[in-house]
C-alpha cells in the first residue's frame, strides 16, 4: 500500500507528462517513498491516455479521464477524493514544480506537519527570472491579500502536500478559481505549516492554461474564505465600508440636488436619504449578507428603509437627547455626533440582519447558497 498520491491535474500536457512521470518516481524511489500518481485529465485528447497507460506498466500510474466538468479546481478535488493514501501531494503537470523536491515533502509530513507548501518567495527560493514587472507586482498584492488568513508566505502556490486526516473536519471545500491550497490552509485546522524554499519556473513546453477570468475569480475566492474564517466581523466590516460608500452617495446627491438643482434642502436631504438607503440595500444584498438574496428584492428594500430610518432616528435621536440635556455634550458636540452615528449604525445593522437579509442564523458558518460546493470528505 503505497503511502503517497502525488495528484497531477493535467490539461493538454502530453508533452510534459513523460519527463514529469519519470522523474516523479526516480525522486520517490530514490528516498524509499511508495508513491502512486493519479493524473486527472480533462479529456485532453492529445495521447495523455496513451501516455499513463504506457508508463503505467512500468509505474504505478492511475489515469481519471473526466469528460463532462473541466477546470483545475474540481479536477484536485476529484483527485483527493479517488485517493486513498495518508498522505497527498499536488503539482502542476508542467514541470515548474521540481519533483525532486518530493522527498523533502514527504519528510515533513511524516514529522507530524498539517501543511508542507512549495514556495518560489520564502527565503531560500526563487521565481522565474523572466517574470516581468507586472508579474511580480501582481503576484505581491495577490500574496499580500491573503495575508489576513494564513502567514505563509506564499499561499498561492499549487504545489503543496498535506496528510489526509486534516480534511475530517472541512465541512466542504469549494473552491472559485484555482487555489485550492489555500482554500485547504484557510479552512482546516492546519497548526503545523511547513513552507520549502524552491525555485520555480514558469513552464517550457505548452502554454499556460490559466486565464485571466480564472485569476480574477481570485478576489471572489478571497471574499469568500474571509467570511468563513471571519464570519461576523467580516459581516460587520462590509457592512461598515457599505454605509461609508452610502454616506458619499448621500452627501453627493444632497449637495447637488440642492445646490444644482435648486431643490429644496429638506426635499432633497429626505430624496438623497432614500437613494443613499437603496445604494446601501443593493450593496448589502449583493456583498454583505450570506442569504441576502434569498428574499424578493422590493419588498427587502422596503424592509430595509425602514431599518435605515429607525437608524436615522436612533442616531438623531440620541445626538439631541445627549446634547440637550448633558452640558459636557453640549460642548464637545462631535462626541454626540459619533455616538449618534455609532448608535445608529448599531441599529441599522442589527435590524437588517435580523429582518431584513437573514433571517436564518445557521447560514453564519457559510452552509448557505453562496459557500455551497462540493463535500469532499
Ligand atoms: N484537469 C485539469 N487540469 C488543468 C486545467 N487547467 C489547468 N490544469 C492543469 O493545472 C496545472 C496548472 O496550470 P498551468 O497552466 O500550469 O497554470 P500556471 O502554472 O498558472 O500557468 C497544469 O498541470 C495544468 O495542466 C483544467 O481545466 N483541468
Ligand atoms: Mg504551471
Amino acid at each position: 500500500m503505497p503511502e503517497l498520491t502525488v495528484i497531477v491535474p493535467t490539461y493538454r500536457e502530453a508533452e510534459n507528462l513523460p519527463e514529469l512521470i519519470e522523474r516523479v518516481f526516480t525522486a520517490t524511489s530514490c528516498a524509499d517513498i511508495k508513491a502512486e500518481m493519479l493524473v486527472v485529465d480533462d479529456n485532453s485528447g492529445d495521447g495523455t491516455e496513451h501516455i499513463c497507460a504506457d508508463m503505467g506498466k512500468k509505474y504505478s500510474v492511475r489515469l481519471i479521464t473526466r469528460k463532462e466538468e473541466r477546470g483545475l479546481a474540481t479536477a484536485v478535488l476529484c483527485g483527493i477524493r479517488e485517493s486513498t493514501t495518508g498522505f497527498l501531494i499536488i503539482m502542476d503537470a508542467d514541470l515548474s514544480h521540481p519533483p525532486e523536491e518530493i522527498p523533502n515533502f514527504v519528510h515533513h509530513l511524516r514529522q507530524g506537519a498539517d501543511f508542507v507548501i512549495g514556495s518560489g518567495c520564502a527565503q531560500g527560493g526563487s521565481r522565474d527570472p523572466t517574470w516581468s514587472l507586472f508579474q511580480r507586482l501582481n503576484s505581491e498584492v495577490a500574496r499580500l491579500l491573503a495575508r489576513g488568513l494564513t502567514t505563509v508566505n506564499d499561499p498561492l502556490s499549487g504545489y503543496f502536500a498535506f496528510p489526509r486526516r486534516i480534511l475530517t473536519d472541512v465541512p466542504q471545500l469549494s473552491p472559485v478559481g484555482y487555489k485550492i491550497g489555500l482554500e485547504i490552509l484557510a479552512k482546516a485546522n492546519c497548526r503545523k505549516v511547513v513552507e520549502i524554499p524552491m525555485a520555480v519556473f514558469d513552464r517550457q513546453r505548452g502554454e499556460s492554461k490559466l486565464t485571466l477570468r480564472e485569476r480574477l475569480l481570485y478576489l471572489r475566492h478571497l471574499r469568500r474564505l474571509y467570511r468563513f474564517r471571519f464570519s461576523r466581523s467580516a459581516e460587520i466590516v462590509q457592512f461598515g465600508a457599505v454605509g461609508i460608500s452610502g454616506t458619499g452617495v448621500d452627501l453627493t446627491f444632497f449637495l447637488t440636488l440642492t445646490y444644482l438643482f435648486g431643490v429644496h434642502h429638506q426635499i432633497s436631504r429626505a430624496l438623497s436619504f432614500i437613494i443613499a438607503a437603496s445604494w446601501n440595500w443593493f450593496l448589502n444584498r449583493w456583498f454583505t449578507f450570506v442569504g441576502g438574496r434569498d428574499r424578493k428584492p422590493g419588498k427587502q428594500w422596503l424592509a430595509f428603509l425602514v431599518s435605515a430610518s429607525v437608524g436615522f432616528t436612533a442616531n438623531w435621536g440620541s445626538y439631541k437627547l445627549l446634547t440637550d440635556n448633558i452640558p459636557y455634550m453640549t460642548q464637545h458636540r462631535l462626541i454626540a455626533f459619533f455616538i449618534g452615528i455609532f448608535l445608529g449604525a448599531g441599529f441599522n445593522y442589527t435590524l437588517s440582519r435580523v429582518f431584513v437579509f437573514r433571517p436564518f442564523e445557521e447560514r453564519i458558518r457559510g452552509e448557505g447558497p453562496e459557500v455551497a460546493g462540493e463535500k469532499i470528505v
